[in-house]
């Protein structure tokens, strides 16, 4: 019994002295004390030669020899996950980590979404459609006659194959693809991109993005025109910001007009953005054609509508003063990364 005592003294002094380096000598160390034929199951063998009257004292003691065997085992196992084994492969895990680069929004997706959640916010329905599109819808159900020269081979990119197919010049063929099914009223908003065939320059491309907006009821006037749009500018631009409605001429809105805020740059004092106007130019809008709702099968003796058009790189440029159109489609991260903003 004394002898016994002794045993587990000394393999306690071993056991508390044990240094794993690596995984390995922790696994050792499980199977030198815990393993089936182990240093515990041995000694827990000895229980049958320890006398009667001793058992119940003996057992305390091999339990307590057990748990803390058990526990220095749990150490050495998370030591060696923490870094032990690490170091001695010459891996420091208390170094801080690679940073992992936050991804960020497009500045022409931020300025669109500002733009398109004000509309949805009036109940305008968020619409998509094809940027090759057909003849008809781009032009001809428009009121763009066959000779308008927005249809030139040096204004529009045709497709080669077919002379009936070209590249969106804006994202008015949604709003003929919404008219056309049918159904009353449209409230819809249409953001996208739109090509032209112009020469890359600092200031404009040959593909750039628009919003688009249509409103089709009954009774719908030039005020309900106007009151739309004076919401969209004082959400976007303050409160404090004026507006002005310039007559101007559409194919496919009759009326048709321009409308200009006092310049959010110098406030309406005179500034080169606004070429020392005070104000600047920010959509076309009018009240549909009556031709155009023809072409779509809807009676213009019983419907009416307004519609409106705005870019989306210019706003962008202004507000977050860049001075290149080039830039939003490089893609260089330089650039990019500097839009943190999560809308
Ligand atoms: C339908 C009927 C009418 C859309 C309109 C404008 C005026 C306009 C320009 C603004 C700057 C295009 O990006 S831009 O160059 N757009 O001035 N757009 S009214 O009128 C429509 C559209 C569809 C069926």
């Amino acid at each position: 019994m004394e002898q016994l005592l002794e045993k587990i003294e000394s393999y306690k002094k071993e056991i508390e002295g044990f240094k794993a380096a690596d995984v390995k000598a922790v696994e050792e160390f499980r199977i030198k004390y815990l393993g089936t034929k182990g240093v515990v199951k041995n000694i827990m063998g000895e229980m049958k030669n320890v006398p009667t009257d001793k058992k119940k004292e003996f057992g305390q003691v091999l339990n307590d020899f057990k748990l803390f065997t058990e526990d220095k085992y749990e150490s050495l196992k998370s030591n060696a996950g923490n870094g032990h084994q690490a170091k001695a492969s010459g891996i420091d895990l208390t170094l801080p980590g690679d940073e992992m680069p936050l991804g960020s929004r497009h500045p022409i997706t931020l300025m669109r979404n500002r733009i398109v959640s004000i509309f949805e916010r009036l109940g305008f329905a968020v619409a998509e459609g094809p940027e090759i599109e057909d003849d008809w819808h781009n032009f001809t159900a428009l009121n763009l006659h066959e000779h308008h020269p927005a249809r030139d081979m040096q204004d529009t990119f045709y497709v080669q194959q077919n002379p009936d197919w070209l590249l969106r010049t804006h994202t008015s063929n949604v709003q003929i693809r919404e008219m056309e099914k049918g159904v009353l009223p449209i409230r819809g908003i249409y953001p996208g991109r739109v090509y032209r065939n112009e020469t890359v320059s600092a200031r404009s491309h040959c593909f750039f993005h628009q919003v688009e907006g249509l409103y089709i009821d009954e009774n719908v006037s030039f005020a309900d025109l106007k009151q739309t749009l004076y919401f969209f500018v004082k959400e976007m631009y303050g409160k404090d910001v004026k507006v002005r409605f310039r007559p101007s001429y559409f194919p496919f809105t009759e009326p048709s007009a321009e409308m200009d805020v006092t310049c959010f740059i110098c406030g309406g004092t005179g500034c080169n953005i606004c070429k020392k106007t005070g104000w600047v130019e920010i959509l076309g809008c009018g009240m549909v054609h009556p031709n155009v709702l023809t072409n779509c099968n809807i009676d213009p003796g019983k419907y009416s509508g307004f519609a409106f058009g705005m870019g989306i790189e210019r706003p962008a440029m202004l507000k977050y003063g860049i001075n290149d159109i080039r830039l939003f489609s490089e893609n260089d991260v330089r650039f990019l990364k500097q839009f943190t903003s999560t809308i």
